[in-house]
């Protein structure tokens, strides 16, 4: 077994690899970005070093800078994580090269799952279920039109390098062909370089169903049940859950099966988790991706199963710990991602500094965070501040508990999608284990999430919020009020207290409980007239101009960051007096995007 590895990633998911590793009696090696020095995840490791800015290119993905750490350090092998250099065949190669065991599969099996195309072609002559269509590239406009009436209507459009959704474009009849072909390859090439476009027929209302596997190098290759992620906004996946609601014991049997296929197909090693559509009792085979997943919690809670102890083992050669005869699902787990965005502000990022932060805690709960009182979620990097993951007998204990915890936790004063998921999990869709997708794009009960608050800093572009409080300003003020030895909680608006005045009410309770208080103000600090850029991007596209009559929500332009497209509407109605973003040009977190009057 190794001695030492280094942790190629940041946040939670470095947290999660540095204690499995810690309970192996392994040392962790740590890394961290100009802009990660005083973070978590750095005083987790038994040793830290910098790689370099902020900016991800000359950080977490500097392939020299990592592997000359791991020499440094004398690292006998790195993890990846998710994200960054995790499903990066080259990566992987180069880690061979230099010595170091990657905790992953080998370079040919990231390679062949990351064509699309091509693992549609392999997933095929395997005898996998594939969602019927192209396994070849479409070349043209006409050659998908061909294939198109082949398949049948609608077909959906999606980029060969892609996955998770990116450069995929649904075309409900040939009339919209063309642009949905266009908009795939356009998408293709300027996410992955690769202009490539498959054709697949557009299932309706599918579930988004995914199966874990483990694979060692000694031909085991087991599975570990499914989760259920059909929660998604934009292809971001929001709630997963294991087992999934629709799934038997038949139908895991067989999906299973379908998994460890597919895996065997490619020479698979590692932890790996295959995609798939569930349709009634049909599925179809979408993508494996090749790394530990976000979600992969989920999994763990229901089988007992250690995933990523297990990547270690079998990265160090040695034979999988469990036989697929041991693999038991006990009760129900779901996880709900913690993440800094404004889900009534279209899912914009919030990033902002944490002052306040208490986690919940108690029976079946587990916390898997990056974060804490003090830190920042930087617009650089993903804007998930924790994974929330409860555990019970059964689906509807798991959700009650998990609304419990969802109460408890108190992350101040940035805007979470705590009270998204509140909403999703009290609907009777949810109840139902119905795939809730009109309530992730409803516009209406969506805006019904915003913190109703009074303005808070009516004139404070671009000023941090905890700078935002100036005398002149209108805030509330909770206190805890003792009549005749019953506790009461009362709100007071008024003037708020300058800004280095005790915030605290000095009556030594506790903090009244957080549904009786206010959420925090939104990133960005847009009040007034003025609409201020939350984040640091690129303008991909404006979509209003100068001198025009707007309505609040209307989308005003998008900005590209982190390869990630963030809508960023209109916090309020009114004229377009001032417009000042341009197409293709970018702007920084703070900066002013227009004057809405
Ligand atoms: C699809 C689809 C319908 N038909 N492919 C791909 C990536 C993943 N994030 C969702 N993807 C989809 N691929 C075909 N041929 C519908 C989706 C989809 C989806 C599927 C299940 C649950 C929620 C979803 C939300 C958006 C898109």
């Amino acid at each position: 077994m190794f001695e030492k590895v280094l942790v190629a990633n940041r946040g939670e998911i470095a947290i999660r690899v540095m204690r499995a590793l810690k309970e192996m009696g392994i040392a962790s090696v740590g890394v961290y970005s100009e802009a990660d020095r005083a973070t978590p995840h750095v005083r987790e490791a038994d040793e830290a070093f910098l790689l370099g800015p902020p900016v991800p290119a000359e950080s977490y993905l500097n392939v020299e800078k990592i592997l000359s750490l791991a020499e440094q350090a004398g690292a006998e092998a790195i993890h990846p994580g998710y994200g960054f250099l995790a499903e990066n065949a080259g990566f992987a190669e180069a880690c061979e090269k230099a010595g170091v065991v990657f905790i992953g599969p080998p370079p040919s099996a990231i390679e062949a799952m990351g064509s699309k195309t091509r693992a549609r072609e392999i997933m095929s002559e395997a005898g996998v279920p594939i969602v019927p269509g192209t396994t070849a590239p479409v070349d043209s406009v006409a050659d998908a039109k061909k294939e198109a009436k082949k398949i049948g209507y609608p077909v959906a459009c999606k980029a060969a390098g892609g996955g998770g959704g990116k450069g995929f474009r649904v075309a409900p009849s040939e009339d919209e062909l063309e642009e949905a072909f266009e908009g795939a390859a356009r998408e293709g090439e300027k996410f992955f370089s690769d202009p490539t476009v498959y054709i697949e027929r557009y299932l309706e209302d599918p579930r988004h169903v995914e199966v874990q596997v483990l694979a060692d190098s000694h031909g085991n290759v087991i599975h570990l049940g499914e989760r259920d992620c059909s929660i998604q906004r934009r292809h971001q996946k929001l709630i997963e859950e294991a087992p999934a609601p629709h799934v038997d014991a038949e139908m895991r049997e067989r999906i299973g099966k379908i998994a460890t296929d597919a895996a065997a197909a490619v020479g698979y090693r590692s932890a790996g988790t295959v995609e798939g559509l569930q349709v009634g009792e049909d599925y179809f085979f979408l993508e494996m991706n090749t790394r530990i997943q976000v979600e992969h919690c989920v999994t763990e809670m229901v089988t007992g199963v250690d995933l990523v102890r297990e990547q270690v083992h079998i990265a160090a050669g040695e034979e999988l710990s469990i036989a697929q005869s041991d693999v038991e699902l006990r009760g129900h787990a779901i996880e709900c991602r913690i993440n800094a965005e404004a889900a009534h502000k279209n899912f914009a990022p919030a990033p902002g500094k944490i002052d306040h932060y208490i986690e919940p805690a108690g029976p079946g709960v587990r916390v898997d965070s990056g974060l804490e009182a003090g830190s920042e979620v930087t617009p650089l990097y993903d804007p998930m501040v924790a994974k929330l993951i409860t555990w019970d007998n059964d689906r509807e204990k798991a959700t009650a508990r998990m609304l419990r915890a969802l109460d408890e936790y108190e992350i101040e004063p940035l805007q979470t999608l705590i009270p998204f998921h509140k909403a999703i999990l009290a609907t009777e869709q949810w109840a139902k284990g119905e795939t809730c997708r009109d309530l992730t794009e409803d516009k209406k009960w969506l805006k019904g999430l915003a913190p109703d608050q009074p303005a808070a800093h009516p004139d404070a572009p671009g000023r941090e919020a905890e700078e935002a409080s100036g005398s002149d300003v209108l805030a509330e003020r909770e206190y805890s009020v003792e009549v005749d030895g019953r506790l009461h909680r009362v709100k007071v608006i008024g003037a708020a207290a300058s800004a280095n005045s005790n915030p605290t009410p000095a009556t030594g309770l506790r903090r009244p409980p957080k549904r009786e208080r206010e959420e925090g103000t939104a990133g960005g600090g847009s009040a007034g007239e003025t609409l201020i850029s939350p984040l640091q991007g690129t303008v991909l596209r404006v979509a209003i101009e100068q001198g025009a009559e707007i309505e609040e929500g209307a989308l005003v332009c998008v900005i590209e960051a982190m390869k990630m497209e963030n809508e960023i509407t209109a916090h309020r109605a009114g004229k377009v007096t001032e417009l000042a973003v341009k197409e293709g040009g970018s702007v920084g977190s703070g900066d002013l995007i227009a004057k809405i009057e």
